[in-house]
């Protein structure tokens, strides 16, 4: 379980690190939204849903599609804007979308992905499925209506969903405080009649456990919807590849907290106390991985001039788009 967390954490930090890396050269055509400092929770709640479960996201979801088993070299040659991309290199790095492991969709468009996925798991509710569905969105997109009515909704017909609000604190360059009255979006949440649960510390073994109690409750049936507000720092600026403390908004000082407790890190240690499980090798399985997905990327062609017309309307795209899992 510990090797696990690990590997996804470390492969996802690493991914993003290559993006970083490579972005500068123009290589990569979409803006990149970077999760560092923040997979603790996608690697978290992922690790306790089942692959048959579904997961719908925002625009810095790098870290959620492959902590939900997304395929990476699908997911680079999307950002590169290649046709092998997991979009057809349409989308980019916002609009990632993975059914095969149960990654429905992310959005450019702050709380659109929240009613989509009230739907989609209404949905299965309906049909008598046991899989769940888990909404991922930041604290920026509380402020939206859609939100509100797709909490009401889920709540009053006691949908299988988590909803997991990453509050990193920033929406773009705006404090939770000046765009909020009140600091706890879990107390909000509740008032529509669900449990919500705010998660300190962006600790991935705490919210594997945490979130995993819920899925198994409702999954018995034993709980309608469920929220967490899982705290955690964006690393790195609202968008691009660089860090931004000199862009006078906030301070390498108020994330020098969440530095010393980077999950990466932390787990790091604890594997190299635990002798049966060296780390050295799970890390160059990933950095293997990774070269091979950006070879993959760079080796693939871009889209034909025709496939500016395919794929717009809903009779073209496969059955797999439309079919629930
Ligand atoms: C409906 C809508 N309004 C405004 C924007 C512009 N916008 C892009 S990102 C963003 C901030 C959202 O912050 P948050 O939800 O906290 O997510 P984070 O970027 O912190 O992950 C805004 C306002 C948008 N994309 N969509
Ligand atoms: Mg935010």
């Amino acid at each position: 379980m510990l090797s696990q967390l690990y590997k996804s954490l470390y492969r996802i930090r690493r991914v993003e690190e290559e993006v970083a890396k490579i972005y500068p050269t123009d290589k990569i055509k979409s803006p990149v939204h970077l999760s560092i400092g923040q997979e603790a929770v996608s690697v978290g709640v992922c690790e306790a849903l089942r692959a048959d479960d579904t997961v719908f996201g925002s625009y810095r979801s790098h870290a959620l599609y492959l902590a939900k088993g997304g395929n990476l070299k699908t997911m680079i040659a999307e950002l590169y804007g290649k046709a092998t991309g997991c979009t057809k290199g349409k989308g980019g790095s916002m609009h990632l979308i993975d059914t095969d492991a149960g990654v429905m969709g992310t959005s450019a468009v702050v709380g659109t992905t929240i009613p989509q996925s009230v739907g989609y798991a209404y949905a299965l509710k309906v049909q008598q499925r046991d899989s769940i569905v888990a909404s991922f969105f930041g604290d920026g997109a509380v402020e939206e209506g859609a939100f509100h009515e797709s909490m009401n909704f889920a709540a009053l017909k006691k949908v299988p969903i988590i909803f997991i609000c990453e509050n990193n604190l920033y929406a773009i360059h705006s404090h939770q405080l000046a765009r909020q009255p009140m600091s706890n979006i879990c107390e909000r949440a509740s008032a529509y009649g669900m449990q919500a649960e705010r998660i300190e510390n962006n600790n991935p073994i705490e919210i594997h456990e945490r979130v995993k109690g819920a899925a198994d409750e409702i999954r018995r049936g034993e709980s309608g919807p469920r929220f967490f507000e899982c705290m955690t720092y964006r690393w790195m600026e609202h968008v691009g590849p660089n860090e931004d403390f000199n862009a006078g908004y906030r301070s390498r000082n108020q994330a020098s907290p969440w530095f010393e407790k980077d999950a990466v890190k932390v787990l790091a240690e604890r594997l190299d106390r635990d002798a049966d499980n060296p780390r050295s090798q799970i890390e160059a399985e990933v950095e293997a991985e990774i070269r091979e997905a950006f070879q993959f990327a760079e080796d693939s062609p871009f889209p034909s001039d025709e496939a500016l017309y395919t794929h717009m309307f809903k009779e073209e795209l496969d059955g797999a788009y439309l079919n629930l899992r």
